[in-house]
């Protein structure tokens, strides 16, 4: 695959902003200036990345729970994401969602969703308007191993298949759904081969290789665009942290994790970069920015205003009895 100087930057700039903007709020959730929950994709940013960057700028993305590296690589803004984490009113959602909830429209982001499963069918939904409009675009759909195994997921599949919808379904397979994995949870050894029983391609892909995953994606958006269909790729990838704030990670070993680590999608392209004529200055160059533009972003986030108790029953409660 050739790569333009450009996008090499854009894609090490994509998943080192995600990195470096999930352990942030790592911190500032131990520190306790963050509530609530939150998944991190740290260990992840390839999929992310290498998935985004094989579509076109207006195609749409629906994430999952863990999507602060989608939001991330499909544009969106950090200090209104720190913002939505602060409960602040220049969120994405007003700071009524937080880091599950995340939609950036503007984007082409329809957003995070909470529940395991019924984003699989939204995104199917989407693909079919974009089908019924002859928009020409494309729905590439983030999902993981434990929610391949919800209903939601084969009724969907099935339906984009039939009707040959533009999607392409990417599940993030990090070997575990919260402390299951995916040995004790799926019947099959990969979860591409259930493709099979829709009639579409399944591709395996490795979910640490930014640029494999760009060519499975690129590859199964030509083919969602031409009207061929879905495909259904798997990405096999890991995550370095816990399932969310309270996980002790007792179900793995610190082994495995170290095994993983080796194989860093982050350091591995910035290796490719220097093969392809950066120097490891320009590659600091944009650490440097990147983490000068996320301190900004906690700074914003912390000095914007909340939104006021009134504004946020207006927007959470519909009948005027309950505001
Ligand atoms: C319908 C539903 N069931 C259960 C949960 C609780 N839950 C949150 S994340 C998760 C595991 C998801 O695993 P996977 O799809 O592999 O994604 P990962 O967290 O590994 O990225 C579960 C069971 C939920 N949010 N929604
Ligand atoms: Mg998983």
């Amino acid at each position: 695959m050739n790569l333009t100087k450009e996008q090499m930057q854009r894609i090490y700039y994509q998943m080192f902003s995600s990195r470096t903007f999930e352990e942030r709020v790592n911190e500032m959730f131990m520190q306790g200036m963050i509530h609530g929950t939150a998944h991190f994709a740290v260990g992840e940013e390839a999929t992310a990345a290498g998935g985004i960057n094989a579509l076109h700028p207006d195609d749409y993305i629906m994430s999952c729970h863990r999507g602060h590296a989608h939001c991330i690589a499909k544009g969106a803004d950090m200090k209104r994401m720190m913002c939505e984490l602060l409960g602040k009113r220049d969120g994405f959602c007003k700071g009524l969602g937080g880091s599950m909830h995340i939609v950036d429209i503007s984007t082409g982001n329809f957003g995070a969703n909470g529940v395991m499963g019924p984003s699989i069918p939204m995104a199917t939904g989407v693909a079919l308007a974009i089908k019924k409009e002859k928009s020409g675009k494309v729905i590439l759909d983030y999902f993981g191993d434990g929610t391949s195994n919800s209903g939601l997921f084969h009724e969907a599949l099935n339906m984009a298949a039939l009707w040959k919808l533009p999607i392409v379904y990417l599940c993030e397979n990090n070997l575990y759904g919260m402390s299951t994995p995916v040995s004790k949870s799926v019947s099959v050894p990969d979860i591409a081969i259930r493709a099979k029983a829709y009639g579409i391609p399944g591709v395996i892909v490795d979910g640490m290789d930014v640029l494999a995953v760009m060519e499975a994606v690129g590859e199964a958006a030509g083919r969602a665009r031409r009207g061929e269909g879905p495909t259904l790729i798997e990405a096999k990838t890991y995550r370095y942290l816990g399932h969310s704030k309270s996980d002790k990670r007792a179900y793995r070993t610190r082994e495995e994790e170290e095994e993983w680590k080796k194989r860093d999608a982050i350091v591995s392209f910035a290796r490719y970069m220097m093969e392809h004529g950066f120097g490891r200055r320009e590659i600091d160059e944009i650490e440097d920015k990147v983490k000068r533009e996320c301190e900004e972003a906690v700074r914003y986030a912390q000095a914007a205003e909340p939104l006021t108790m009134e504004e946020a029953k207006e927007l959470v409660f519909a009948a005027e009895e309950c505001k």
